[in-house]
């Protein structure tokens, strides 16, 4: 007799029913996601669905008799899949991923305390596999009858369009999800918990294809291209800020066209255009972020190499071997530390600092977050300086620390007791609302360094202020151009790309200080930074040099691969001259750079993806200096 397709697939739905329901269950009890809206509610409830069908329906191609097997061995599989992320989860507050699974020291920290992590309640997991059990123990197989090849095609139709729908979903409600967004609870807030882990999986394995195909030779070739590029840092500023604490502030997308300009008559960044008076500061140091946005930008500040040109290096080359600036300054008998008020598994920055050998994250768990002191992404910056300053009374000295400022973050909101000077007025509510939000950032960094000073933190100390990347894309460019008065071409926006760097030396800098206007980028940052503290940074593989050199050269890449040199401007295929804006008469002018940009960034990505610094020897590369020197 023919059974119609649903009675040959109904131990096939209840499984998928009951894991669904289980795994919902599992996600409001057990992890702490964040749910601003009923979209996001019913995104995270429909999510598992897609993942659930297929994985069960590959049932339907095994025989009659194993079928049901195979979907009991699925059902035990997956619980464990969810204990282990649930136990994982009252430790850590995060999702597992196969780094950390092997990350032997978190792991040690946990295996003691797995006993006291499991909870009684853990056994409920259970219920469902037994449920199917008994059902499958009731259930004779053979009048079941196998799904006809039409059947099965329709089946998985179905399940790819289930995917496609919650994926538009997800897409519609947090845009470029995939490439965009490398928070673990959005992906598993949008994707399930299963395709999050089959997604970490496809980034590990791409990874470590890379990563074996490569050997120290991989390095030789980079080592010799560095040396050979490599300018001899400035002498007269090498050491004048030796031994101090370090403090670098990110300005949340802070680009340098809100200095030195009023809106309505009032200064847009008061504070930092005093504080520039008293300090040095950089006209024409570009971001050279990618899609890891704030991230990026601390990737290239720790290690002077370039960002990837897809994705996060935060996320996909988090276990790789860096020698970033907490290790060469523990060299020195630096303490290192990050203060950010948001959740650690951001950016996965909790992994990417052990990578980095931070001694301590300060997340958004040693912060006091409530309704009153927080708008939009979390803790006003104000509150957030306060309060870091407390914590950093606690940390040993000198320390290089990292504060990540949150205010003038997208879509810039702002409480109106907190907004010092106007909005603007054009068709860019996004670029009209940045500016209340970048002049209360300049505020609340005004009481910051005040608060320093009573601390007794600021005079030994060095205080660096960089720009993270844009905060005002393209799209706003004829708002943009409203503002400043100008048409913004390629060749302007290639301009706005620059952002403050601002280097404050208490007792140094307010006696001299100065404006310089080499070209350069956040690779610099590094460089620059341990020059003026006295260490020798010729050993390292970096791409920046030193900002205060004589001989740096006027060069500089962005991520989009565009160019800037003293002179010249090159993007989107066109050579631009810098002294008239338009397109130069001599294009080739460019190409010398443009070969060096592409070079380096290939490079950059070579050391990432091969993960090289593995090799990384600096001894040898001593070696390959003294040769290049006798040459
Ligand atoms: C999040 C903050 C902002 O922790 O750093 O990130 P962004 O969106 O600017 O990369
Ligand atoms: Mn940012």
């Amino acid at each position: 007799m023919q059974k119609s397709f649903f009675s040959k697939i109904s131990f096939l739905l209840i499984a998928t029913l009951l894991m669904w329901l289980k795994t919902y269950v599992v996600y409001k009890t057990s992890f702490n996601i964040k749910i601003e809206n009923f979209m996001q509610e019913f995104i995270l409830f429909i999510n598992p669905l897609s993942f659930l069908l297929f994985i069960f329906g590959i049932s339907l191609f095994f025989k009659e008799k194993n079928r049901n097997r195979f979907i009991i061995v699925v059902s035990i599989v997956l619980t464990f899949v969810l204990l282990a992320n649930m136990i994982f989860y009252r430790f850590y507050n995060d999702f597992l991923t196969i780094p950390v699974l092997f990350q032997t020291n978190n792991m040690g920290d946990l295996g003691s305390s797995i006993n006291s992590l499991f909870m009684p309640t853990d056994l409920l997991l259970a219920v469902d596999i037994i449920i199917l059990m008994w059902l499958y123990k009731r259930q004779p197989e053979k009048t079941v009858g196998a799904a006809t090849r039409k059947e099965k095609a329709a089946y998985f139709l179905f399940v790819a369009a289930v995917f496609f729908f919650n994926l538009g979903v997800s897409e519609t409600e947090r845009p470029q999800l995939l490439t965009r967004s490398f928070d673990r609870e959005v992906l598993v807030k949008n994707i399930s918990l299963y395709n999050f882990h089959i997604y970490d999986a496809l980034i590990q394995s791409k990874q470590s294809a890379q990563r074996a195909l490569a050997d120290s030779n991989s390095l030789t070739e980079i080592e010799n291209y560095l040396s050979a590029n490599r300018t001899d840092p400035s002498k007269d500023m090498s050491g004048i800020a030796k031994g101090r604490n370090v403090i670098l502030v990110s300005l949340e997308s802070t680009q340098s066209f809100v200095l030195n300009r009023k809106l309505n008559g009032k200064e847009i960044t008061p504070y930092l255009n005093d504080l520039i008076k008293k300090s040095y500061s950089f006209e024409n140091v570009y971001h050279q972020t990618g899609q890891g946005k704030t991230a990026d930008s601390e990737f290239i500040v720790d290690n002077s190499l370039y960002p990837l040109g897809r994705g996060a290096v935060f996320f996909t080359n988090a276990a790789n071997k860096y020698t970033a600036m907490p290790a060469i300054l523990k060299n020195h008998g630096y303490y290192s530390a990050v203060f950010h008020a948001n959740n650690k598994s951001f950016w996965n920055r909790d992994i990417m600092y052990e990578s980095l050998k931070y001694d301590k994250f300060y997340d958004v768990k040693s912060y006091d977050v409530n309704d009153e002191n927080s708008v939009g992404w979390g803790l006003k910056d104000k509150e957030f300086f306060e309060q870091t300053s407390e914590l950093m009374k606690e940390i040993p000295q000198p320390f290089y620390t990292r504060l990540i400022t949150l205010t003038n973050h997208f879509p810039f909101e702002l409480n109106e007791e907190d907004k010092m000077i106007d909005e603007f007025d054009s068709k860019s509510s996004t670029l009209n609302k940045y500016f209340p939000t970048v002049r209360y950032q300049d505020e609340a960094l005004k009481r910051f360094i005040e608060k320093l000073k009573k601390d007794g933190l600021y005079e030994n100390s060095i205080i660096v202020l960089y720009g993270d990347h844009y905060g005002i894309s393209e799209n706003h460019n004829e708002a943009m151009g409203q503002f400043l008065g100008k048409e913004i071409t390629p060749f302007e926006e290639v301009q706005l790309q620059r952002v403050p760097i601002v280097i404050h030396i208490p007792g140094v800098t307010d006696k001299k200080p100065k404006t310089i206007d080499t070209v350069g980028g956040q690779v610099d940052i590094r460089p620059t930074l341990l020059n003026l503290l006295g260490i020798d940074s010729s050993d390292q593989i970096q791409f920046g040099n030193d900002l205060f050199s004589r001989d740096k050269t006027e060069f500089t890449v962005l991520r989009d691969g565009s160019v800037i040199t003293k002179d010249r401007i090159y993007t989107d295929g066109v050579c631009y001259d810098k002294s008239t804006g338009k397109s130069a008469k001599d294009q080739e002018s460019c190409e010398a750079f443009v070969e060096k940009a592409k070079q380096e960034l290939s490079y950059s990505d070579q050391i990432i993806y091969g993960d090289l610094l593995r090799f990384y020897d600096s001894e040898r590369l001593k070696s390959h200096q003294k040769k290049s020197n006798k040459e």
